[in-house]
């Protein structure tokens, strides 16, 4: 029972052990999975793959917005390092829509402004932003400096828009706030709610709107989503945040329906959407070809419309017919290969469904930052004790604006529930995966190596952090956050991208063929113990 567990946790102290057992569950039956231990701290001294609070607001939330400036108030490293490092690709898509993605502000903190208070600097900042580049929205984003000297952000950002008129947002998003990049996503989707979702009045002109929720358009990923979604008829109001925009977003609450594609990121913004304007969201995955096609058919059922779901189907097959052939290719390559998943959140979810279209087995998996939620489904979430780090990320509830009302009855909600629509739902990874699977919350180096020695998978897929590290030992490994600079991998065309790289590195493992000199001839040599 629970073997290669424990083989794993059998090599810690018992400190140590009590903690991490309580994040790793071997799936015994995969209709009643354990309970696995997530969103508390890593051990102090362990080499967690996670990031910080700042990444998750920054980084990811609300940089990919590319009208909008997001100015990193703290040291330069760490706006240097949030510097295009996440793939969030973003262009015009009119003439002179401003495009600031490829920048980097910040207001390089140095010793003194520690010492004497940095809002003076961030004041100053802002006016020359404004001077260069007018935007009509910006973001502060504190670094974790900027909590310990009590910079008020926030007052600035009062101070930006009486001056300015434009939207201005401080974000208490210190690098130390919760346990991980999760907290700075429920920061920044705060923040959205409050300042930017409800500001327009743009009201969408087609008959099936729909806003993309936790897309990040990494490597184009977001376009092809919505290449398909036009080709079927939808307008996408706005996406979150991939390629996204201020202009857009202020007027994403008059969409009929949002599609939530990453759980964790974003699903603060689904639920509160909801309750204040009476939007639906359906959890969608366009990672997989078989997912692609059940999101498509879910959106048709939900909006219920004859020539819509005619539309829906027409497009699956025709591009099904577009990829047919290279899918069978790739199949034939990779048919039988079994994987590692360990990214930060929905992705270690999502691509097992694109694996499986190929014949792939996921059979161990992981998320960095994830909630319990995200590997057991939300019906646990009322079980999950708040602790000292969650209450310490503002929770904020929002009613019922007058005017909007619901699309459809609580009974016509269960229909479609039960016809298989994940209506404001999401039922977690476990549920997808075998028994005898393992799956790791926080996952470190240490158990990184264990795994692949125990289970050892075809190719294994992280991040930047371990990816040398695994593939020096000889082990296919891929980055799954920036698909090691490929992409599209989500829906039709996509899969087929997703495919070749696979199909490319698991037939040209360099690194296993090599012999590293030390083992072919000694690197030093000499006698022991002073002997002839
Ligand atoms: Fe959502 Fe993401 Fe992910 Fe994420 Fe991230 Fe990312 Fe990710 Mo890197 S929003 S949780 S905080 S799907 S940046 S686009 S790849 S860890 S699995
Ligand atoms: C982040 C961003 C990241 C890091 C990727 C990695 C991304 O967490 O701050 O560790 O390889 O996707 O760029 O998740």
């Amino acid at each position: 029972m629970a073997k290669e567990r424990d083989m794993v946790l059998d090599q810690y102290s018992s400190r140590v052990y009590k903690n991490r057992k309580s994040h790793m569950t071997q799936l015994e039956f995969a209709e009643k999975p354990d309970e696995v231990a997530a969103n508390t701290r890593a051990i102090p001294g362990i080499i967690t793959a996670r990031g910080c609070c700042y990444a998750g607001c920054k980084g990811v939330v609300v940089g990919p917005m590319k009208d909008s400036v997001v100015i990193t108030h703290g040291p330069i490293g760490c706006a240097f390092y949030s510097w295009s490092t996440r793939r969030n690709k973003a262009k015009p898509s009119y003439e002179g829509e401003p495009n600031f993605v490829p920048y980097s502000f910040c207001t390089d903190m140095r010793s003194s402004d520690i010492v004497f208070g940095g809002e003076k600097k961030l004041e100053e900042g802002i006016d020359e932003i404004m001077r260069l580049f007018n935007p009509k929205c910006i973001f502060i984003c504190s670094t974790c400096p900027i909590g310990l000297i009590g910079d008020d952000v926030q007052a600035v950002a009062k101070r930006v828009e009486e001056k300015y008129g434009v939207t201005a947002i401080g974000y208490s998003c210190e690098g130390y706030k919760g346990v991980s990049q999760s907290a700075g996503h429920h920061i920044a989707n705060n923040g959205l709610m409050r300042h930017v979702i409800g500001k327009g009045e743009e009201a969408p002109k087609g008959k099936f709107s729909v806003n993309l929720l936790g897309e990040y358009n990494i490597g184009g990923d977001g376009w092809e989503q919505e290449r398909i979604l036009k080709k079927i008829g939808y307008e996408v109001v706005s996406v979150f945040t991939g390629d996204g925009s201020y202009e857009t977003i202020k007027n994403s609450h008059l969409a009929d329906l949002n599609l939530v594609m990453c759980h964790r990121s974003i699903n603060y913004i689904a639920e509160m959407m909801k309750t204040k304007y009476g939007v639906d969201w359906i959890k969608v995955n366009f990672i997989g070809v078989g997912a692609t096609s059940k999101s498509l058919r879910m959106m048709a059922k939900y909006f219920n419309d004859p020539e819509l779901t005619m539309r829906t189907e027409e497009v699956i097959a025709e591009e099904l017919a577009e990829i047919n052939e290279d899918m069978e290719y790739y199949k034939s390559k990779l048919k039988g290969k079994t994987a590692g998943i360990f990214v930060g959140g929905s992705r270690s979810h999502h691509y097992q469904m694109l694996l499986r279209d190929f014949g792939m087995e996921t059979t161990i998996a992981g998320y960095e930052f994830a909630h319990r939620d995200d590997y057991e489904g939300r019906d646990i979430i009322p079980q999950i004790k708040a602790d000292a780090d969650s209450k310490n990320i503002e929770e904020i509830t929002v009613e019922r604006e007058s005017g909007y009302e619901d699309r459809y009855s609580e009974e016509v909600m269960n229909q479609m529930r039960a016809e298989g629509v994940e209506l404001d739902t999401y039922d977690g990874m476990l549920k997808d995966m075998k028994k005898g699977y393992m799956v790791v919350d926080d996952y470190n180096m240490f158990e990184t190596d264990q795994l692949i020695e125990e289970y050892k998978p075809d190719i294994f897929f992280s991040g930047i952090k371990d990816k040398y590290a695994i593939q020096h030992g000889g082990v296919v490994s891929r980055q799954m956050h920036s698909y090691d600079y490929s992409g599209p991998y989500a829906g039709f065309r996509g899969a087929v991208n997703f495919g070749r790289d696979v199909s490319m590195s698991l037939y040209t493992n360099a690194w296993a063929l090599v012999k590293p000199p030390w083992k072919v001839t000694p690197m030093i040599e000499g006698t022991l113990g002073g002997v002839g």
